[in-house]
């Protein structure tokens, strides 16, 4: 990895960056015990293991002082009637924040804290959302048929910690209703005297 500037191109429509160091996908598999119908789930995937999510990644050491940025892009679709979104996580270095700019879409970002604060903030073309130290963050695609795109930024000594949310999930899911859509309790999640 050298050390010089680095510059990509979001061209619109696609917002799919110029060139990337990583490609990731995720698909309906690596989502499992998330989503609150499982039996739907279990039907959707025994049909095709539909792809999510992708992130374009940009290589940086992971120290503090770098910065990580990329492009994540979360298709649409339901599960039910639930949203499309990411697994979600808590950096693993837990005081460490996120900046996230919209390019595309229509969405929101599902937030918790582990002093039990949640939070719901729509993403749109324009909007920069910080996410504060500490809050485990989900991006959710709420459109019915355009792509949601977001541009990251966060720092290099972050690191993930998935497994956290897998166990417990969010206090708050998205689902699909009479206004763009409706904030729900989560049945699946896990409440601190049961962890
Ligand atoms: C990384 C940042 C994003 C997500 C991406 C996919 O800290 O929050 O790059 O990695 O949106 O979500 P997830 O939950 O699978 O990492
Ligand atoms: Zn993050």
């Amino acid at each position: 990895m050298n050390d010089l500037p680095l510059t990509y191109d979001l061209a619109f429509p696609q917002v799919v960056p110029s060139h990337w160091d990583a490609h990731l996908t995720r698909s309906l598999s690596n989502l499992r015990g998330q989503f609150r119908d499982a039996a739907e789930f279990d039907r959707m995937l025994s049909r095709e293991d539909s792809l999510v999510y992708e992130v374009y990644e940009f290589h940086r050491p992971h120290i503090a002082g770098e910065l990580l940025t990329g492009i994540s892009i979360v298709h649409p679709g339901r599960v039910g009637e639930e949203f499309f979104m990411t697994k979600g996580h808590f950096h693993a270095e837990l005081v460490t924040a996120e900046v996230y700019y919209c390019l595309k879409g229509q969405g929101v970002m599902v937030m918790e804290n582990p002093q039990g604060d949640w939070a719901v903030e729509e993403l749109k073309p324009g909007r920069v959302l910080y996410v504060p130290p500490c809050w485990a963050h989900r991006s959710v695609n709420t459109a019915d048929r355009e792509d949601l795109v977001t541009l990251f930024i966060y720092p290099g000594n972050a690191g993930h910690d998935y497994g956290t949310i897998e166990q417990q999930g969010f206090r708050k899911s998205i689902l699909a209703g009479e206004e763009k859509y409706v904030i729900a309790d989560n049945p699946r999640w896990m409440p601190p005297e049961k962890r």
